[in-house]
């Protein structure tokens, strides 16, 4: 699906709904300073298709938004991620691969319902999820300490969670949703107690540190890949909280003993060879958290983004 010199779509999102944390929404912008979006054109000559503009969807903000079901800004999150669902779609639909610069992880209902989506009335074929991520982002409502919706995504996208229609996630359909046979974690290290049940309930493939550790990067994305399968459209959603903080520390839910850059872009690496790689987003780039490390961060997500789109060294 996705060569060098091909099609890429681009959005940026800067939103911070899904966390409680401000900062985040400014994460796109610093991220294209920092010469990312003209990298991907000169480096890696993609045809790139960019709108240049950061979207906060203020004008669907809600002015009003209590908690529903013990989440937090339901609405607002809702909309933004229906919005981008549509975004993403269109670009998909037209054989792009799409690039979304978050924002919290909340997004990723935007940018996965999005794509799967377009894959199925493009391809006819269920996509696969690899997520990478120091967390599991699959409480539902119910099992949720936080009510953050970035710790939500994930049961939302895989009907582990829903909405009725006219409740705020109502707008989710199968056709935007995947299968949780066809999800892959990679980088676990901090699961709530609901979601390792949930894990173990339905089976999913999880590869945590304690794994990679005992078998290797190499290993275990060779037994990630295997689970997916040849020639399955892959959607990577890439939590830069999966990295250790000495690598990206500024970010929201810091867990140590996390991936190394090298790991990080090992992953991305190994998804891009598949030449699967339909979608890819970088979420949880908090500048304003460490002033010190926030440049580090920003650099350690262009790394990844770079070795996800074919960036190699020889
Ligand atoms: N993320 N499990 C915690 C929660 O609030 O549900 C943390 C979620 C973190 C989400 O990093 O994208
Ligand atoms: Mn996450
Ligand atoms: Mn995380
Ligand atoms: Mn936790």
């Amino acid at each position: 699906f996705l060569k060098n010199g091909t099609d890429l779509g681009i959005v940026a999102v800067g939103f911070s709904g899904g966390q409680c944390k401000a900062g985040v929404d400014a994460a796109p912008m610093a991220l294209i300073e920092s010469g990312l979006a003209d990298q991907l054109k000169d480096d890696l000559e993609y045809n790139i298709h960019f709108d240049n503009k950061v979207h906060s969807y203020t004008e669907l903000l809600p002015s009003s938004d209590p908690d529903h079901r013990g989440m937090k800004k339901p609405r607002a999150v809702s909309a933004v991620t229906q919005a981008l669902s549509q975004q993403v779609y269109d670009h998909a639909k037209e054989g792009r691969c799409v690039l979304t610069l978050g924002g919290d992880h909340s997004i990723a209902i935007g940018t996965i319902s999005g794509t799967a989506k377009a894959i199925r009335e493009r391809l006819g074929r269920d996509m696969a999820v690899i997520w990478v991520d120091a967390h599991a982002d699959i409480n539902t409502p119910e099992t949720s300490d936080s009510g953050n919706i970035h710790g939500m995504p994930v049961a939302f996208l895989t009907g582990l969670a829903s909405d009725k229609p006219d409740a705020p996630f109502g707008w989710l359909k199968d056709e935007h949703r995947v299968s949780v046979k066809k999800l892959v974690y990679i980088g676990l290290r901090d699961v709530d107690r609901g979601e390792k049940k949930i894990l173990r309930e339905h089976g999913i493939k999880a590869f945590s540190m304690h794994d990679i550790d005992r078998h290797g990067i190499g290993k275990v994305m060779d037994m990630a890949l295997g689970w997916i399968g040849s020639d399955t459209p892959i959607h990577l959603s890439f939590d830069i909280d999966a990295l250790d903080p000495r690598f990206a520390p500024s970010t929201g839910t810091a867990v140590r003993g996390g991936l190394t850059l090298r790991e990080g872009d090992f992953i991305a690496e190994c998804v891009h060879e598949t030449g699967s790689l339909v979608a890819l987003d970088l979420v949880e780039v908090n500048p304003s958290l460490e002033e010190a490390g926030a440049a580090e961060t920003v650099r350690s997500g262009v790394s990844i983004v770079r070795c996800a789109l074919g960036d190699t060294l020889l």
